[in-house]
């Protein structure tokens, strides 16, 4: 099938920063310093530019991290006046942020490898030409996000840009990554921004298992993975727990094929939120993949709309409670529709945390054999998990 870019354009009119409107002022996310915050949706044009299309003579291969992953994604927030969120372009990453994280030579590489026409880094990571920039801005939303977040400026925020990040290692691309997007903006809001303590939740269908190295031996970075397991790329054993002084504050919830809502919303509401609670995180960043989705073809998994907006919902309502913003990063998701409404429903739950009035944070799911068992085997190091802290549901 051809690449037609005539679809590849963002459909809701320019793009480009733009101060907040006294509408986002009065509307906007939840009260902070007496003021209303904004909700924030970091986009770039840069992100459809990234061709992961092969060529093989006449014949084109598509590739599930395509260009209309985004194009998708703006075409149903754009259809709900994008849920009050204020759109702002993404910058180019800082060269020296990118850095620690990604050492020169490696970042050189990528970059020598797409001026020189693109190419393959592994069997399903392919580069173009203008991937490069592609991953620049990618990276770059990230850390923005983490500027706007730490400077109280958003409440809330969204970075929504491919190419994807949380299977890249320090110096090697894989699954569809090239840039760890969220280790880089996490690693900025520790080194540059002096937090102590970050709290990622990963819940893309697969292992974050680029994220989960880089941050193995700390105990700044409480990281939690939710997969399909067995999956690529077969690391996120619930007995990796971490190493060093990091043990601990690596957890690793492997589900089987066919988990649903009920397997993924108990998991977050029973272990991730508590988690939260004992860890009191100062940011809370998600690795926002939506190939848990019933209809991803590259997974097994049954998660439904309202299982993505139930769980962004709890981590949303544990993150005022705790004061601390929120913020996803796009991972994977390759459905286009259901990516799309996905999305909306966390967004959606990222302006009103708490839901409807009389809502609030009450768990809705009770708590599966699956969140039991990894609550057991956390209260080692969470005592605040154990079986005398459980509440009922
Ligand atoms: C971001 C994201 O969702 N990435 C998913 C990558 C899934 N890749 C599946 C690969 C299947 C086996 N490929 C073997 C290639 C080894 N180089
Ligand atoms: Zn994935």
């Amino acid at each position: 099938m051809p690449v037609r870019t005539g679809e590849d354009r963002f459909d809701g009119g320019p793009i480009g920063r733009r101060r907040f409107s006294s509408d986002l002022l009065l509307h906007g996310g939840p009260e902070r310093y007496g003021a209303r915050v904004a909700c924030v949706f970091l986009e770039h044009p840069a992100s459809l530019e990234h061709d992961t299309a092969a060529y093989r003579g006449q014949d084109v291969v598509m590739h599930p991290e395509h260009a209309r992953r985004i194009v998708a994604i703006e075409r149903e927030l754009s259809a709900r006046d994008w849920l009050g969120f204020e759109r702002l372009q993404a910058p180019a990453v800082d060269r020296s942020v990118l850095g620690a994280v990604h050492p020169e030579p490696y970042v050189a590489s990528i970059e020598r490898l797409c001026a020189s026409g693109g190419g393959y880094l592994d069997m399903d990571t392919v580069v173009s030409e203008r991937s490069f920039e592609a991953a620049l801005h990618s990276a770059g939303g990230a850390v923005r996000m983490v500027e706007l977040l730490l400077d109280g400026e958003a409440s809330a925020a969204f970075s929504s840009h491919r190419p994807p990040g949380h299977h890249a290692l320090p110096s090697q691309a894989m699954g569809f990554c090239l840039f760890n997007n969220i280790a880089v903006a996490a690693r900025y809001a520790l080194d540059a921004r002096h937090l102590e303590r970050v709290m990622i939740l990963d819940w893309d269908v697969h292992h974050g298992n680029g994220t989960n190295q880089i941050f193995h031996a700390s105990k700044q970075v409480l990281f939690v993975s939710i997969h399909q397991s067995p999956l690529f790329p077969g690391t996120g054993a619930a007995d990796d727990v971490g190493e060093g002084e990091g043990i601990g504050f690596t957890v690793n919830l492997p589900v089987p094929a066919g988990s649903g809502d009920e397997v993924w919303v108990s998991l977050v509401e029973h272990v991730v939120v508590p988690l939260a609670g004992a860890f009191e995180p100062q940011l809370v960043l998600i690795s926002a993949g939506y190939d848990a989705h019933r209809d991803d073809p590259l997974a097994d998994c049954s998660v439904t709309d309202e299982g993505f907006a139930a769980m962004a919902h709890a981590v949303a309502g544990a993150c005022e409670g705790l004061a601390a913003p929120v913020g996803g990063v796009l991972e994977g998701g390759y459905a286009l529709a259901s990516l799309g409404r996905s999305v909306a429903a966390t967004l959606q739950a990222f302006s009103r945390p708490t839901g409807d009035p009389g809502s609030a944070s009450a768990p809705k799911t009770g708590v599966a054999p699956i969140a039991r068992e990894a609550r057991d085997r956390l209260a080692q190091w969470w005592p605040q998990l154990g079986q005398r802290n459980a509440r009922p549901g």
